[in-house]
């Protein structure tokens, strides 16, 4: 169906003109058309089709081999002034922007097809949704979106004649890495992604909309785009108390998001709600509170580590109608990954598309992995067995508690409240993680990423900190803000907490003291719990354990502020006042 729609259609022909395919299709959003988008991609190759009977309406596909994550330092927001972009933001100006990006995308869709994807963020007509169309040469594309996002026809009706939508274009042109730019101009509500088929990169309506683009329109709005998960946890009696969480990558989001109680506070018959696992929209509604949509309507998800004790809702979830990217295929046509479940397979095909047998040596002098470790699934919400009936709510749900957490083998005590909303957005400004020697550089080195933002925030990180703060003078009722790390480690380097579904003890100690049902133990950092209050029934912690996870030392924060001062420099006088105040603070309550 063509838009009736007349921004929207000479827009199509503009871009059509610049990047020259040879048809045009709307993108419908139906059964059929999925059908015959997949019959035309196995043929080429960009699908394979998987064991139907072990797993029904499943497909692979393989990016190409440098393209297999976000490429953050090709990813610009071009806006007029640099100065709005933020010092952690890399900035092009948009003349520089659509100049450089246009050069490659000319012609780049010569023989292909353009499909056009009007799509949803957000249940469709709901207050925090918001419309965007992608253009995009990948059918891979277009069926990931198709999960990810309501898209199709009901979105085109929705949009009207003069309704407003995001203008979103990809192009893999000819995938080279030197070729590849991921632009957002704000200013302009559009964004340019070309050279990459990655998911993060092209996939226009999750990062880069979702995030990037959003968190600007939430600003001048008066709302909140994050990157956080939105569970809920149900009482017997029926509470639900919904927390929103921000962590950064492989932190364990989606594990979280989908947590299966422990054996031992099953007697108290939790149920957990999944809402979402990557991104959060929320907006202040007429009680004063906070409420929250999952923007998204599918799973994203890194494969790897993903089995059926850290997320056996995850599993149940991508048994059938999942696109699996860049996993290992086995010789039965299934999939498997490292650390997933089942035995290690004794052969099959990698995920760059050679025999594979364990142990074999790379160039690199390691074992090859089957699987490449950001290897992905995507699968819709509904698949999921722990999916909140609220998750299509236009509504939202209402948010009680918001936590902030990072991988930190020191210093984070498990969990701690802060004083109030101001400490809060104080804690979330400070967020870091720790890269282990296994991912990506030098063990220990610590990366500051404020409310697990750092690459999503679609403007200057210092409004960013201010607009946090005008958003708690909006709430009778704000949320109340804690810090949790699962990561923290003994001498020996070992986790001191079991994490997962264990997580659910720390969850409940959050519920207790958002209703204010619990006193608590006052530290220089924030409120943490009386150790008595953490419900451990069924945990063999070991002696001591419990006083470690909760401790605070003084020696390892003067080190941190002196970090976080370091961070903050980086803003210069645009850092809100209300921070320094905070860091200050942080000091003074340690010289005590
Ligand atoms: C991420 C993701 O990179 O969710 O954060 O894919
Ligand atoms: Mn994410």
């Amino acid at each position: 169906m063509e838009a009736k729609h007349e921004v929207l259609n000479n827009w199509v022909n503009e871009m059509a003109k610049m990047c020259n395919p040879d048809r045009i299709v709307w993108i419908n959003g139906s059964m059929a058309e999925k059908e015959k988008l997949e019959k035309e991609a196995f043929q080429t190759g960009e699908l394979t089709l998987l064991n139907q009977e072990k797993l029904p309406g499943c497909v692979l596909h393989r990016t190409a081999i440098n393209d297999v994550a976000r490429t953050e330092n090709l990813t610009f927001i071009c806006t007029s002034k640099k100065e709005d972009a933020g010092p952690t933001n890399n900035w092009m100006s948009p003349e520089e922007g659509y100049k450089k990006a246009g050069d490659i995308f000319k012609n780049s869709m010569s023989g292909r097809t353009m499909y056009v994807i009007p799509f949803s963020m957000g249940p469709i007509g709901s207050p925090f949704s918001k419309i965007g169309v992608e253009l995009t040469d990948s059918i891979y594309v277009v069926l990931n979106m198709i999960i990810v996002t309501r898209a199709g026809d009901e979105v085109l009706k929705n949009l009207g004649t003069n309704g407003e939508f995001t203008k979103c274009l990809h192009s893999k042109a000819d995938l080279d890495i030197n070729r590849r730019l991921i632009l957002h101009f704000p200013e302009d509500n559009t964004i340019w992604s070309v050279g990459s088929g990655y998911g993060g990169n092209v996939l226009l309506g999750k990062k880069c909309l979702a995030l990037r683009i959003a968190s600007y329109i939430g600003r001048n709005e008066g709302w909140m785009a994050e990157h956080m998960l939105i569970l809920g946890i149900e009482k017997p009696s029926g509470e639900t108390n919904y927390i929103a969480a921000a962590f950064p990558s492989a932190c364990g989001k989606t594990n979280l998001a989908m947590l299966v109680p422990p054996e031992g506070l099953k007697i108290k018959g939790y149920k957990i709600l999944t809402v979402g696992d990557d991104i959060a929209w929320m907006r202040v509604k007429e009680d004063g509170s906070l409420w929250a949509i999952n923007p998204e309507s599918g799973f994203f998800g890194v494969a790897p580590g993903t089995n059926m004790k850290s997320n056996p809702n995850a599993v149940a979830t991508i048994q059938k109608n999942t696109i699996f990217t860049n996993v290992l295929l086995k010789n039965d046509g299934t999939v498997w990954w490292e650390n997933g479940d089942g035995p290690i397979p004794e052969e099959g095909i990698d995920w760059m598309g050679n025999p594979w047998k364990p142990g074999v040596i790379g160039e690199d002098g390691k074992p090859k992995k089957g699987a490449n470790p950001n290897s992905r699934f995507t699968a819709p919400l509904t698949q999921c067995p722990s999916i909140s009936p609220y998750f299509d709510d236009p509504e939202g749900v209402p948010i009680t508690a918001i936590i902030f957490g990072g991988r930190r083998t020191s210093v984070a005590p498990l969990v701690y409240q802060s004083f109030n909303w101001e400490h809060g957005v104080f804690v979330g400004s400070i967020m870091a993680s720790e890269i282990t020697a296994a991912q990506y550089g030098a063990q220990g080195v610590v990366r500051r990423d404020p409310m697990a933002m750092l690459p999503f925030c679609g403007y200057n990180m210092a409004d960013y900190f201010s607009h946090w703060f005008e958003m708690g003078k909006k709430m009778k009722n704000a949320p109340k803000i804690f810090h949790v790390n699962w990561f923290k480690t003994d001498e020996n380097g070992k986790f001191l907490w079991p994490g997962y579904g264990d997580n659910l003890r720390v969850l409940e100690w959050i519920i207790d003291r958002s209703n204010g049902n619990i006193g608590v133990v006052e530290s220089p950092i924030g409120y943490l719990p009386d150790k008595e209050d953490l419900d451990l029934t069924g945990l063999d912690l070991g002696n001591g354990v419990i006083e470690k996870l909760l401790d605070v030392s003084k020696v390892e924060w003067e080190k941190e502020i002196k970090d976080i001062r370091e961070f903050y420099n980086k803003f210069g006088d645009k850092l809100p006042v209300e921070l320094e105040k905070e860091l200050n603070n942080l000091i003074k309550r340690f010289a005590r």
